[in-house]
């Protein structure tokens, strides 16, 4: 069975409105059958609602397909801050078993 893995992602924080962490998840093989993966993210030092906005959903991967993007907005503030982390978690594999199933979304301050 193909294996799926989460990478990590970095974000410098902006001073308003919103940017995009993006977590690529790929699969180690080709599958012939359609993989399902949920994913949620999950506070670190970062919260959500206040540093970046709770994420979650299903991944497809029709037969083939190697690589999806999960995409978290992180909020911008003029607050100074530390850098902060959250994660993504993948959980429930269909038609795959799970690599590396936790990133880490590394949210550098700006202020
Ligand atoms: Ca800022
Ligand atoms: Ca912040
Ligand atoms: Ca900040």
């Amino acid at each position: 069975m193909p294996q799926l893995s989460i990478g990590d992602a970095r974000v410098t924080e902006g001073d308003d409105g919103s940017k995009k962490a993006r977590f690529a998840v790929t699969l180690n093989a080709k599958a012939d059958k359609t993989v399902r993966v949920n994913y949620a993210t999950g506070n670190g030092t970062a919260d959500a609602g206040e540093d970046y906005r709770r994420t979650k959903g299903t991944l497809t991967f029709k037969p083939g397909q190697r690589r999806k993007t999960i995409t978290v907005p992180v909020f911008g503030d003029i607050i100074d801050e530390k850098n902060e982390k959250f994660q993504v978690t993948l959980s429930k594999p269909r038609n795959a078993k799970l690599g590396d199933k936790r990133g880490i979304g590394n949210i550098r301050d700006n202020d």
